[in-house]
């Protein structure tokens, strides 16, 4: 059998449109529509409760779309909402955590494993916990680092600013002896050359990535994979911020023609 009812990817903005490409590459025929609270991203800095009640909002919002699977492409959304979605919802519920920690278990022979992501990630303590369940042997060492989504998110993620700023916010790590690290951001994949650069000889695992993998193997699990027809698979955007901001970002990032919708989530804020 096969199941045309889309895969939901949720994001605090435009970030999570990195899971959506690796999701583009690994799931070709899925359905997706994909929601991006942009009017209040970043959620990075926020308390936990407003977090949960936001992604709660956007959840709710892709169940009447009769979603089939629901990605949370946030990590701070995940590090704090993921564990009572999934409780409460009918359908599969995947973060982009628990697949990261995975990774980074198998690659690192040292068992010295860094984590980077925003405050309200590495706040929660959550992939040092997803790690911690797979293996007791492994040292973790956590860094916030608050500065990398505004770099990105004002098109400075090439530039020389980037580079000092890069290496500046690294340097706790640098003397960990760490031989894997987790980009625990849906932002920091554009940061990677410049990671890469300052932290040398270390294994960089992309939780984004990741993630795709495991619904890629979710699907076939439940047996709700969109098996391949000749119908074109169809794609949603819709964001609560600009559209035509929102198009522009998409349209570079994925290379493909798309015309968000916007929506409104509870309140201002
Ligand atoms: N990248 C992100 N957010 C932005 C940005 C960016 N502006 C330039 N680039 N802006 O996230 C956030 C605020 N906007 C969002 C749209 O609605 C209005 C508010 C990372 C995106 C990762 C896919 C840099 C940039 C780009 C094109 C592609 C990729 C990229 F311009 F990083
Ligand atoms: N999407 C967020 C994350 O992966 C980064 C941007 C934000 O702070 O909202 O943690």
């Amino acid at each position: 059998m096969s199941n045309e009812q889309p895969i939901g990817f949720i994001d605090s903005g435009v970030g999570g449109l990195t899971v959506v490409k690796e999701a583009l590459r690994q799931l070709p025929n899925e359905n997706i529509i994909y929601l991006g609270d942009t009017a209040r991203c970043p959620y990075g800095p926020r308390p936990a409760e407003q977090v949960i009640e936001f992604t709660w909002q956007m959840t709710n919002f892709l169940l009447d779309k009769k979603i089939k699977m629901l990605v949370i492409a946030c990590n701070t959304a995940t590090a704090v909402a993921l564990e009572e979605i999934k409780e409460k919802l009918p359908i599969p519920v995947v973060g982009v955590i628990l697949p990261g920690a995975r990774a980074a278990v198998k690659a690192t022979k040292s068992q010295r494993i860094g984590v980077i992501g925003t405050q309200g990630t590495i706040k929660s303590g959550a992939y040092e916990k997803a790690i911690r369940l797979k293996t007791s042997k492994s040292d973790v060492f956590s860094l916030a680092c608050p500065k990398f989504v505004p770099i990105v998110e004002s098109n400075e993620y090439r530039s020389s600013v980037a580079k000092k700023i890069v290496a500046e916010t690294l340097l706790p790590l640098k003397n960990k002896q760490v031989d894997t690290l987790v980009l625990g951001c849906t932002h920091y994949p554009l940061l990677r050359p410049i990671i890469q650069n300052v932290m040398g000889n270390v294994r960089l695992i992309d939780s984004g990535a990741e993630t795709v993998g495991e619904v890629s193997m979710l699907l076939d699990y439940f047996d709700i994979a969109h098996l391949s027809d000749n119908k074109k698979p169809q794609r949603a955007f819709y964001t609560t911020g600009s559209t035509r901001l929102f198009d522009e970002i998409a349209n570079d990032w994925l290379d493909i023609e798309i015309a968000a919708k916007h929506i409104d989530l509870g309140g201002k804020n």
